[in-house]
């Protein structure tokens, strides 16, 4: 019925086609119904104050072109971007604080159903922020730590705590430029005074303070999470789980838990295995309980609990439209507000959790981490009591894929040398050697403006032939893990001959899955680790990397991207760009952050300019740093890498009980 290829996924397809001949609604047939608006989508318009809206368009409206107030369209371009930037803060940065939140409850003894799950994280992230931790009961360590973090928020002078993990010359850089954030909320704030009407008229000072709102999210709000979500639920060990929209079981119930924020889902998942709730189950004449994730939430419980994803954002219409799923449990972000609409032609029942994401038609059970688990419970049984509901119709799908995921930066600096010699210096030697041309973080959402999760497959396969290791976060994750890309085997058949060597000796895919989008933060840790060992960039900046966000949607993925482009990282977006307006603008993110950050953010529609554009800055940057020049299949001198069973009989030898490393059997 239809001829544009909405979605790269068979298995999207498949229940795609099937709502179409049906004329069920989703994200997909409106993307086709309303195309965006040119002026807007470039940049172009303006309405922050009532004289307007100011649309600048025309022949030289750059040079020309006035709002009603004056404003020229440098400026309004850089206000849009610089807004686009605070909200994408905020958002990263409430879900840390709700984090801070449940470490504290925990802290204070406040809540019994959560636990301090990794002592040594906490005691790590202690280190960092000069918080004594030896000989402390561990309670009182966690509390002087997220009192510790909830001052990020609210600081009104100084600089926010994790700076300081950052290289020194990256510091300086910031410090020069005077990006270095206050505190998260007071970045937000003042990026939308600055940009409304009246006030900051200069393109490139605006420009400036989105920098320091989203080093505000990267080092802080996004940072916070991951390290308080490791603390509380562990760090993430590489694990086994699956990626499709098969997942669902035709005999079970199941639940779906979409969203960002851990907490409840972690409560969800200790539930769903208690023995009274499947005899529950089973008394309403299911076989069991199937919990599966969607989006960020499931990133967060596929790395620690090996739960199956169904998918990144624009599976959440589909995964209903199976007609199997009992319960959409969803918290904040990324919720299509369509889902209660669509969920009412099937039965399921969507479920909100937050008081920030109400939805009319959905059911709401408030998340409350004082009773986490008595509202889990209450969730599950929701769920359960609509399994008899069900009917027949919807389409099913079969297909499930094999993933690995759960790289942590603890892991990945474990398996380069084991519990004992844990650091950075095979992948460092092996970048070095010209064996791995470069790293690549692949990040964003996956968007039904383009076939769906289709640029991420691309790029995800030539980067790993052109000896580029992947690290992946969000719905990119989804997107590789959906198409089968998470698993070892994939190096095997795609990776050029130096990454596969590589994965081979250390047992890893070629594509590491690193986690939710608030875990770009991981490859900002890794990227300063990396710089310490020596022998490439002594700051992030000039690393052979680069970021590639080929499908993003949301404001927090433009957040990611410039905390990226100020840390040093040149950063590529899919898609139409939200300055084409602008020359200015776009030559102020591209070539004057590169002069003074060594990042850029660029927007690049086109998959193959994507590609080729990440290859010449990892080959300049290898240039730049006199590297081995990269050939395909030679290599330099280089030490061994021990391998997987190298390293066991090493630690059982020195450690017969040495705890983290392996894949976990789940
Ligand atoms: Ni990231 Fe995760 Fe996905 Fe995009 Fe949304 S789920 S926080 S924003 S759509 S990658
Ligand atoms: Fe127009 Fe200026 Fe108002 Fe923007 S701030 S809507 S450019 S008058």
């Amino acid at each position: 019925m239809n001829k544009i290829i909405k979605t790269a996924n068979k298995e999207a397809a498949q229940v795609l086609a099937w709502g179409e001949a049906r004329g069920i609604e989703t994200c997909f047939s409106r993307a086709e119904k309303l195309k965006p608006c040119p002026i807007g989508e470039s940049g172009a318009c303006c309405k922050v104050c009532h004289m307007g809206p100011c649309r600048l368009v025309g022949k030289n409206a750059e040079e020309e072109g006035r709002g009603i107030c004056g404003a020229t369209l440098p400026v309004i371009a850089a206000r849009n971007l610089a807004r686009m930037v605070a909200a994408g803060t905020a958002c990263h940065g409430d879900h840390g604080r709700d984090m801070v939140f449940t470490l504290l409850a925990v802290a204070d003894g406040e809540t019994k159903d959560f636990k301090i799950k990794d002592v040594k994280k906490l005691y790590r992230v202690a280190g960092i922020i000069g918080v004594e931790f030896e000989g402390r009961p561990v309670n009182d360590v966690a509390k002087d730590v997220a009192v510790k973090f909830m001052e990020d928020f609210g600081r009104q002078r100084g600089e926010i705590n994790y700076i300081k993990r950052a290289p020194k010359k990256t510091q300086e850089r910031w410090r020069k430029w005077g990006i270095v954030p206050r505190g998260i909320d007071r970045e937000v704030a003042e990026t939308l005074d600055r940009t409304t009407m009246g006030m900051d008229a200069d393109a490139d000072s605006i420009l400036n303070h989105a920098l320091k709102a989203s080093l505000a999210n990267g080092w802080g709000g996004s940072m916070i999470s991951t390290d308080i979500t490791d603390i509380l639920f562990g760090t993430p060990n590489p694990i086994k789980a699956e990626a499709s929209l098969g997942i669902f079981k035709d005999d079970e119930v199941n639940i779906v838990i979409h969203g960002h924020e851990p907490s409840l889902a972690e409560m969800i998942v200790d539930v769903v295995y208690e023995k009274e709730m499947i005899d529950y189950a089973k008394s309403k004449g299911a076989k069991g309980i199937n919990l599966g994730g969607m989006c960020c939430t499931a990133n967060e419980v596929m790395m620690r609990h090996g739960i199956p994803t169904a998918g990144g954002f624009t599976n959440q219409e589909l995964g209903i439209m199976t007609g199997l799923i009992e319960a959409m449990v969803v918290d904040v972000q990324c919720i299509m507000p369509s889902l209660t609409r669509l969920a009412k032609k099937f039965h399921t029942k969507v479920i909100t959790t937050s008081e920030k994401v109400r939805m009319p038609g959905a059911m709401h059970i408030a998340f409350d981490e004082h009773r986490a688990k008595e509202i889990a419970r209450e969730i599950v049984k929701t769920a359960i009591d609509n399994f008899p509901n069900r009917r027949l119709e919807g389409s099913r799908v079969t297909e499930r894929f094999p993933v690995i995921a759960g790289f942590s930066h603890e892991y990945i600096e474990y398996m380069q040398g084991g519990r004992w010699r844990a650091s950075f210096r095979p992948l460092n030697d092996a970048i070095m050697a010209g064996r791995i041309r470069g790293v690549v973080g692949m990040a964003g959402c996956d968007n039904p403006r383009v076939p769906s999760t289709g640029m991420h497959k691309f790029l995800a396969i030539e980067l790993i032939k052109n000896d580029v290791l992947v690290v992946s976060t969000g719905c990119s994750s989804a997107s590789c893990g959906t198409a089968g890309f998470l698993t070892p085997e994939m190096a095997l058949e795609n990776a050029g001959p130096g990454l596969r060597e590589v994965c081979e000796a250390i047992g890893i895919p070629p594509i590491l899955h690193l986690g939710a989008c608030v875990d770009n933060t991981r490859i900002l840790t890794i990227a300063s680790a990396m710089a310490a060992e020596g022998g490439l960039s002594d700051e992030i900046g000039g690393m052979p990397a680069v970021g590639i966000a080929p499908e993003f949607i949301t404001e927090k993925a433009i957040s990611i991207g410039c905390y990226f482009a100020a840390s040093g990282v040149p950063v590529i977006f899919g898609g139409e760009s939200p300055v084409e307006a602008s020359k200015e603008v776009t030559k102020i993110m591209t070539e004057v952050w590169f002069e003074r950050f060594m990042g850029a953010l660029h927007f690049e529609p086109d998959p193959e300019k994507i590609l080729a554009m990440a290859l010449d800055y990892i080959d300049q940057a290898r240039d730049r740093l006199k590297l081995r020049k990269y050939e395909p299949g030679k290599f330099g001198a280089e030490r061994v890498l021990m391998d997987m069973a190298a390293r066991r009989v090493l630690e059982r030898a020195a450690a017969p009980h040495a705890g983290v490393g392996g894949i976990n059997e789940s």
